[in-house]
């Protein structure tokens, strides 16, 4: 029995009061990063800065869309193969859960689970995270949960639990490691292992290669919500730094380039417009195209490498029948 704690010894606005100090300095990181990118050649926006209330309502929308098969896909893989995952998991365990939001796969899980002692969900949406943990706390009225309000990108401080666990197993659905260039995914996934600690785990969503048509038509939805989550971009900037992005001249662009594996979304400016962010001008050409997000489609044997090179061991993969969607599970290696 080992309780872990502290696994990357910093401590970085954990649980803060939405403090103004932390939001200036949240600010500030904003500005800079969006006025980097945009300085860059070719142009790039960073895509952790999707989420804010309005873009984490229109991926909610997204996981919904029929053409969006991810999220399904997922949940039906948990529904299918949960027990035999809580079995591979193993009874008593802490589940710690990176950018869980809602918690419906979450829940799914914790059902099927043996036992589950500790429940440690870490989201940047304060609101979802307190929605979450209160249903939570009714459903499973012996579990420990105990919310982290951070940004898992970062440093944070893990809470020490009041109960002893068998393992610590780190929880990562959604194929949000799809947004990791390689070595990006690859540093990531050795901190998993630190946070994991000895005798632990790590339970990851992963989405796989399948025929671009598929793919291309999950980030090109007929309702065009894709289209405006990636524009809602803009429209943050605009918002929260000052800017006059005019939507009407931006056009939402998605496409799969096979050679890398990854779905690449861009915004493509309609016309030459000349426009001030933050007080600093820019110029677009016609049809200059500036990127928003990569998501990287991994081949099985690929992540696996990957996590293997990161410290994990493989134990076992669950996919649905065609294959289009992975959920693995690895062991820290010793
Ligand atoms: C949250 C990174 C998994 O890549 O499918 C969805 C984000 N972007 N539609 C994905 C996203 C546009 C999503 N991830």
């Amino acid at each position: 029995m080992a309780i872990h704690g502290d696994p990357f010894g910093a401590r970085y606005f954990v649980n803060e009061e939405n403090s103004a100090v932390a939001s200036e300095l949240a600010k500030k990181v904003f500005r800079d990063e969006v006025l980097a990118g945009l300085s860059k050649s070719p142009r790039r926006l960073p895509y952790k800065f999707f989420y804010d209330e309005r873009g984490a309502q229109l991926f909610q929308q997204i996981c919904d869309l029929p053409e969006y098969y991810i999220t399904r896909t997922e949940i039906e893989i948990l529904r299918l193969h949960g027990a035999e995952m809580a079995e591979t998991l193993g009874p008593q365990i802490e589940l710690i859960g990176l950018g869980t939001g809602a918690g419906t796969k979450t829940r799914i899980l914790l059902e099927e689970l043996h036992e589950p002692r500790v429940y440690v969900p870490i989201d940047i949406s304060k609101r979802q995270l307190e929605k979450s943990t209160a249903s939570f706390r009714k459903m499973f009225p012996t579990l420990q949960i105990l919310p982290v309000a951070a940004d898992y990108l970062e440093p944070f401080e893990l809470p020490l639990p009041r109960q002893l666990s068998s393992r610590s197993v780190v929880y990562f659905p959604g194929s949000t490691i799809g947004n990791f260039e390689p070595d990006a995914a690859g540093e990531f996934l050795t901190r998993l292992v630190e946070l994991a600690g000895d005798g632990g785990g790590l339970l990851i969503g992963v989405d796989l290669q399948k025929d671009r048509h598929v793919i291309e038509a999950a980030y090109n939805d007929s309702a065009g919500v894709t289209a405006k989550f990636n524009k809602n971009l803009l429209a943050r900037i605009n918002r929260e730094l000052g800017a006059d992005f005019d939507l009407a001249h931006w056009q939402h662009y998605a496409v799969y380039n096979p050679a890398e594996g990854r779905i690449e979304i861009y915004l493509i400016s309609e016309i030459h417009q000349t426009l001030k962010v933050a007080g600093q001008i820019f110029q677009f050409r016609a049809g200059e195209k500036m990127l928003t997000e990569y998501s990287y489609k991994h081949t099985i044997g690929g992540f696996i490498t990957l996590a293997r090179q990161a410290g994990f061991k493989f134990e076992q993969v669950w996919t649905d029948d065609v294959r289009w969607f992975g959920v693995f599970y690895f062991t820290v290696a010793n």
